[in-house]
């Protein structure tokens, strides 16, 4: 059997990865999983959190599957330092995946009048969205031109036994082939699928070319073809292994009100117009796990979708300049670069390849080698000692990114600004940095010095 939710889960619960909790005590569906998971960030604790009971409900809920980085890199067997570069390889060596003929995701199936989104325990998160959301549900979709899949993470509003909301971000692969099957006055097929190994998750937000495929990716990710399925009521293939998998399809020109959802900027989006799912078949394990991820601005949506970002944008960057060392998406919109300058003008380079690599990217600083990209303290002292500004910062006005972004435009029309705090010309050439020596530092013990003052310190904590 491939390597599926429950195996991860069970590893996740051996190993204790991040922590994993199980939670006897009955949860309400509305608000009290965020209640819990917000008090744990506030803690900065993201434990795998296992909900036996849920009101209402017979399925228990999981959350922050992927909020931690460990947990993610150790399900792929490697270590948190080699993540990154290990989703980077796989979109080298993509895998094709195989048809299996029987599945666990299809154990139970129900059609037509037995379909019942109801029983999910959807949860409401925050006190902004509108209704109910599935927000862990991969959406699978085929292009019609080529019939090469498409995956993608998209908020469900549950608005009955058989109806879903979808909200398909402009620009984004999903909404193009949406869009394709209007312009044929058809609808669009799709399959979601809930409670998926971190592989499919990081695979499915891969960002790259419409003709890159997602499915290929997850397979180099998890190193051996993927198992699938063919589904019950659509022409669409899903994981074998999945908990539960919802098919349907998108009417072409209905819109109906979607949201308003608390998202991950930490706000929440206008009410809006959004294409509607009809669900034609739930087909589920026995005894199906429910996967969530907590809406808004919390660790496991920022922690999930940063890994294949930062992935991409270093694939992408690296080939424009091969001098770039390290990047990290610090905050929403928001990427740092580091790289090892040779030339004048390679800073300016490295960002111009960002912007291309990614719509969502709205803010890009680039800094030398010798800043810690973790460290925000850092980056901050080299923009304030390496940037002027009337130099240093260009602008790009009214491109796409967000939609999302609450400063934006609407359907994300924002402007975009690149920062190279870089030392002009170079580190080697700038103010030298002051530091104790290396022999002195490594010589003075404060014990022989200040030991008093140690030893109250230590009592005291
Ligand atoms: C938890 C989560 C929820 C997301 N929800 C949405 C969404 O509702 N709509 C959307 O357009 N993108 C959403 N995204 C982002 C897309 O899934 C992501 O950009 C993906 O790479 C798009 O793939 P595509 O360009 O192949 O369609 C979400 C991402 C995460 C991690
Ligand atoms: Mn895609």
């Amino acid at each position: 059997m491939d390597e599926d939710f429950r195996s991860f889960l069970q590893e996740m619960e051996e190993t204790k990865e991040g922590g994993f909790v199980r939670i006897a005590k009955e949860i309400d569906p509305s608000y009290e999983l965020a209640a819990i998971v917000t008090k744990l960030e506030q803690a900065r604790q993201v434990p795998l959190l296992f909900f036996e009971k849920v009101k209402g409900h017979a399925m228990p809920v999981v959350v922050n599957c992927y909020a931690d980085r460990g947990r993610v890199a150790r399900s792929f067997g490697v270590s948190k330092r080699d993540l990154t570069q290990r989703v980077a390889q796989a979109y080298q060596r993509p895998i094709p995946s195989i048809e299996v003929a029987n599945a666990p995701a299809q154990e139970e199936v129900y059609q037509g009048s037995k379909v019942d989104l109801l029983k999910l325990p959807a949860m409401v998160y925050h006190n902004t969205d509108a209704a109910p959301y599935i927000t862990a549900g991969i959406v699978f979709a085929k292009d019609p031109d080529t019939g090469q899949y498409n995956l993608s993470y998209n908020r469900l509003m549950v608005k009955g036994k058989d109806r879903l909301g979808i909200f398909m971000t402009v620009g984004k692969h999903l909404n193009a082939i949406f869009m394709k099957m209007e312009q044929y006055k058809k609808p669009l097929e799709i399959a979601v699928s809930i409670g998926n190994h971190p592989a499919w998750a990081i695979g499915a937000l891969a960002i790259g070319p419409y003709e890159e495929n997602e499915l290929g990716i997850i397979g180099g990710l998890k190193g051996s073809p993927l198992e699938m399925v063919r589904c019950k009521t659509v022409d669409l293939m899903v994981p074998a292994g999945a908990e539960i998998i919802l098919e349907g399809e998108i009417e072409p020109f209905v819109r109906e009100p979607e949201g308003p959802f608390g998202e991950f900027t930490g706000y929440a989006t206008h009410p809006g117009s959004s294409p509607v799912v009809q669900v034609k078949a739930i087909t589920h394990r026995r005894n199906p796990i429910y996967q969530g991820i907590c809406g808004g601005s919390h660790r496991e949506h920022l922690t999930m979708a940063t890994i294949p970002m930062e992935a991409n944008y270093f694939r992408v960057i690296k080939g424009a300049v091969p001098e770039v060392e390290a990047v990290r998406v610090a905050a929403p919109f928001t990427l740092f670069i580091s790289m090892r300058k040779k030339y004048e003008g390679q800073a300016r380079s490295a960002l111009i390849a960002a912007f291309g690599a990614d719509l969502y990217l709205k803010h890009a600083i680039v800094v030398d080698h010798d800043i810690d990209l973790a460290d925000l303290q850092r980056v901050l002292w080299a923009m304030a000692t390496r940037v002027q500004a009337s130099r240093d910062i260009f602008m790009i006005p009214r491109a796409r990114g967000s939609s999302l972004d609450p400063s934006a435009e609407p359907l994300g029309v924002t402007d975009k600004m690149g920062i190279d705090a870089t030392a002009k010309p170079s580190l080697e050439k700038f103010s030298p940095i002051n530091a104790v020596p290396q022999e002195v530092m490594a010589r003075i013990k404060l014990e022989d010095y200040i030991g008093d003052f140690l030893t109250a310190m230590r009592s005291k904590r």
